[in-house]
Formats: structure tokens, C-alpha cells, sequence
């Protein structure tokens, strides 16, 4: 089967499983696991921050990363894709009892202007402000990048009206292989970022939260809090490692094989494709001509080895990874030529 359904689908590695095998591990809640210190070493280093917190998953960096930024009854500003909001089982209300305040912002990017308009002082009526949130790539929106002035601006805004910015930079270092720039410029503003090892970078679980050493101190706190004290973590770590170290340097593949697709599926019939929005290693695109909703092409591509899950009506996302190739790409678009005609 060609696998397309999003870049969480890899498997790890023979080095990453050999590096698992051989993991040098203590009790992580006693801060005495070395692989996972080594982890969260390097990740705060090659984000250019003070530390890192090892997490099970993305949800759980977000709900950090939310939380330690916020009290309860406060509004987090998101765009209305947002990650935080539709795909977290409301953990930011659950947990931090925040409210989300979305903006629905041209390719899931949102401007400072935008921004500014919703940022709502303590009052008799309102729900205060707590926190600014920006998804980078902006999953839903096709895998869309922050432009670097546009953050900024975002990030000096919020900073000037008191605010911090958390980033959920699931796939951060796909933004900066879109940028072309080193990933501490793009976080160098933001004050927490949570980004994910089991993505792009191919590892089998974890993510990192990364920020200021107190705000990571008290997110190791709300990490047991929230169920996340992994003991003898090491042997996730490790494979953690060599996706950090090893496989930034080759998501500009995974990004020229999404292009492929986008541009197979924009020559078919009844298929939309916002090429604009194919910057990183995702593709949406609507079906809606096609006559036929995306559940039902999603499951006449499976009947053919295809696999490509749809959002919900006629929209459907494609993404691309470590373990697809050019190839694979190519007969993945042969396979969904067949079923919708060109
Ligand atoms: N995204 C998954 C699904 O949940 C949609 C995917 O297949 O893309 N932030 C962003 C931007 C994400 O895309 C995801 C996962 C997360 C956070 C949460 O990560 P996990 O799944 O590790 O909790």
C-alpha cells in the first residue's frame, strides 16, 4: 500500500530500532534517563532555547505549551484550522480552560492585523486574552509557512500588548526547509514551541516542547500531571535523536514529491488544487467536481493500494514522507487517475 495518509505513518529506521536496542536509560521522572537528557539537550540547542521537555505526543506538548502560558477562563487566539481547536479533543478547554478565539485567516496564515482586532482586555463581559497561537505549517490550510516578517510582526505585536506566542511547530523544520533558513530563526521570536519527532523527521513517537527553563520546569510538572512521566523513555528517545539529527536535512524531498502530486491532481477533472498553498509536504484539494465525496474516493483508492484520507466532504489531504518516493508518488497519482479520469 502507498501510504498517503499523513507523515505520522512512517516507520522507524534499522538504525533508529538498533539505537532503541542499545539505549543507555534511567527513570526519566527522576531526571535520570541520559538518552532522553540528551534529547532535550539538543533540541533546545538547535532551537537556540534554554530547554526542551520530552512528550508522548503533539497533543500533550500543545496542552503544555497552552497551559503554561494561561489561566483558566482566558482566550488563546488561533486561526480557525487550527490544530489546537478542531483535532485536540478540546484539550485546551479541558485542561488549561482556555476558550479559543479563531480567526479565519487567507491560508491559514494570520496577519498581526488580525490579530490585534481580537485581543480582548480584562472586562465585565470578556474572556481576557492569555495567548497567541500560530501553527507553522499550518496543517489544514495545505502545509502553508509563516512568512518570516509576518510572524515576526505577529510576535512583536503580541509582545507589546503583554502576550506570548506559543507555536504549534508540529512541522516546524518543514517551514524551515521551505524557508530555506536555519529552524532557530523561525522560532527565535515565539516563547514556547512544541514541535514533533513522529512527523516529517520519521521517529516512531514523541514530540518536544521548547521554551524558557522556568516555563519548562513547570511544564515537566503538568507532563506527570497530565499521565506523561515515561520512566525508562530512552529507547524512544533514542530513535528521537537520530530523527532530529539526521532528517531535517532531506524534507525538501518530501516537499518536491508533494508538488508532483498537487500538480498530477490539478490536471484531473472535477479536482481543485490551490497550488499556492503547496509550499511543504501537504496537498488539499477539493473533489467537489469529481461528483463524488471524499469518503468515497478515499475508499476506491484503498480498493487499489492507495491510501488518502478525506477532511470531511469534498476536501481530501495527501501528504508526503520518509517512507514514500518519487515513485510511489508517481503511481499514487496513476492509481487516482484511474478512479476520477483526467
Ligand atoms: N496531526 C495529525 C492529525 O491529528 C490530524 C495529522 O495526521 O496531521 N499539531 C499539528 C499541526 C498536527 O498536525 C498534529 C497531528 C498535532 C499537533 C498533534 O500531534 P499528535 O498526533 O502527536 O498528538
Amino acid at each position: 500500500m502507498i501510504d498517503l495518509r499523513s507523515d505520522t505513518v512512517t516507520r522507524p529506521s534499522e538504525e533508529m530500532r538498533r539505537a532503541m536496542a542499545n539505549a543507555e536509560v534511567g527513570d526519566d521522572v527522576y531526571g535520570e534517563d541520559p538518552t532522553v537528557n540528551r534529547l532535550e539537550e539538543r533540541a533546545a540547542e538547535i532551537l537556540g532555547k534554554e530547554a526542551a521537555l520530552f512528550v508522548p505526543t503533539g497533543t500533550m506538548g500543545n496542552t503544555i505549551g497552552i497551559k503554561v502560558h494561561t489561566t483558566h477562563g482566558q482566550e488563546v487566539i488561533c486561526e480557525s484550522r487550527a490544530h489546537i481547536m478542531n483535532y485536540e479533543l478540546s484539550m485546551m478547554a479541558w485542561f488549561a480552560g482556555a476558550l479559543a478565539r479563531p480567526i479565519v485567516a487567507e491560508n491559514g496564515i494570520l496577519r498581526w492585523e488580525q490579530v490585534r482586532r481580537e485581543i480582548r482586555a480584562v472586562s465585565p463581559h470578556y474572556s481576557p486574552t492569555g495567548l497567541v497561537e500560530v501553527e507553522n505549517t499550518a496543517n489544514i490550510a495545505g502545509g502553508t509557512v509563516y512568512p518570516m516578517e509576518v510572524l515576526e510582526e505577529i510576535c512583536d505585536g503580541a509582545h507589546a500588548a503583554g502576550l506570548k506566542v506559543h507555536m504549534d511547530g508540529a512541522r516546524v523544520f518543514n517551514a524551515a526547509a521551505a524557508l530555506g533558513c536555519d529552524v532557530k530563526e523561525v522560532v527565535a521570536k515565539v516563547d514556547s514551541v512544541m514541535f514533533c519527532l513522529s512527523k516529517g523527521l520519521g521517529a516512531p513517537v514523541g514530540s518536544m516542547v521548547v521554551g524558557t527553563r522556568s516555563a519548562m520546569e513547570y511544564g515537566r510538572l503538568l507532563r506527570k500531571r497530565l499521565g506523561g512521566g515515561m520512566r525508562q523513555a530512552g529507547v524512544l528517545a533514542a530513535a528521537g535523536l537520530i530523527a532530529l539529527e539526521k532528517n531535517p536535512a532531506r524534507l525538501g524531498e518530501d516537499h518536491a514529491n508533494a508538488r508532483l502530486i498537487a500538480e498530477r491532481l490539478a490536471e484531473m477533472r472535477g479536482v481543485a488544487v490551490k497550488m499556492e498553498t503547496v509550499q511543504t509536504n501537504i496537498v488539499i484539494f477539493d473533489v467537489a467536481g469529481t461528483g463524488r465525496t471524499g469518503a468515497e474516493l478515499s475508499a476506491e483508492f484503498l480498493r487499489r493500494g492507495v491510501a488518502i484520507n478525506g477532511l470531511g466532504g469534498t476536501l481530501m489531504r495527501a501528504v508526503t514522507h520518509l517512507d514514500v518516493n518519487r515513485a510511489d508518488c508517481e503511481k499514487a497519482m496513476d492509481v487516482v487517475r484511474g478512479v476520477i479520469g483526467s
